[in-house]
């Protein structure tokens, strides 16, 4: 049985989404933010202690993109990702990639420039620097995206789950919109697909990704 170790409204909500659209038999293992050691199983499989993390059988992944890319290859039948060897391949590689080195990446000045430096008159900087690099990484999707459905080829794939996931970040920050018409369109697009619309239901999210239970972000009351 696959057991993807979650946080509701975290990174580990691009598995559960992708896990969703593969149809997939999972259980959930919720992560208590701020207790992780307490998750049975979680230190083992994850020693970072970050979400998402996978444990299926004997088998471990860590980090949103190998996550994204191995449930695509654990469920071929979804087309999740063109076969290994095609070369429509390299465009599921590509994004994925880029959001997990670059998008992901911009949000932390803004949601947490404490991990940054401890000089706390220095966040504003940082967040304005976060919001200049999230506009220009909004301004490349939106070329990217112009005059196509899918960010990978000619079909939906769990490139387009991590970008959803990461330009809904957007929601949360008064006034911050990445790109243009054509971002807006497709996160519309992914957001109506079933599977996306269940995890938006088991995360507890609206659909802007916007959290209405923080309470519940462990999957129990945080105390
Ligand atoms: N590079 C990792 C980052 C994952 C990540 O930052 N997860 C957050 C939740 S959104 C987390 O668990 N952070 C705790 C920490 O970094 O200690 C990935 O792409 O999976």
């Amino acid at each position: 049985m696959i057991e993807p170790f979650q946080i509701t409204g975290s990174s580990s909500f691009a598995a559960r989404a992708a896990l969703e659209e593969a149809g997939a038999e999972y259980v959930a293992v919720d992560v208590h933010p701020r207790r992780r050691e307490e998750a049975p199983g979680f230190p083992q499989v994850a020693p970072l202690r970050r979400v998402p993390a996978i444990r299926d059988g004997e088998v471990v992944v860590t980090e949103t993109g190998a996550v994204l890319l191995w449930i695509a290859d654990r469920f071929p039948d979804a087309g999740l990702a063109p076969a290994v060897g095609d070369p429509a391949r390299a465009d599921p590689y590509r994004w994925v990639m880029w959001t997990a080195n670059t998008l992901h990446t911009a949000w932390a000045p803004l949601f947490v420039p404490e991990l940054l430096t401890d000089e706390d008159t220095a966040f504003d900087g940082l967040r304005a620097k976060a919001r200049t690099a999230l506009e220009r990484h909004g301004d490349h999707l939106e070329r990217a995206l112009a005059g196509r459905e899918w960010l990978a080829g000619e079909r939906f794939s769990v490139a387009d789950i991590s970008v959803f996931m990461l330009v809904g970040w957007q929601h949360a920050i008064a006034d911050l919109v990445l790109g243009g018409p054509a971002v807006e369109a497709r996160f519309t697009r992914v957001g109506a697909r079933p599977g996306v619309t269940r995890a938006r239901a088991l995360d507890g999210l609206d659909d802007r990704l916007v959290r209405h239970d923080p309470h519940l972000r462990g999957g129990k009351p945080i105390a």
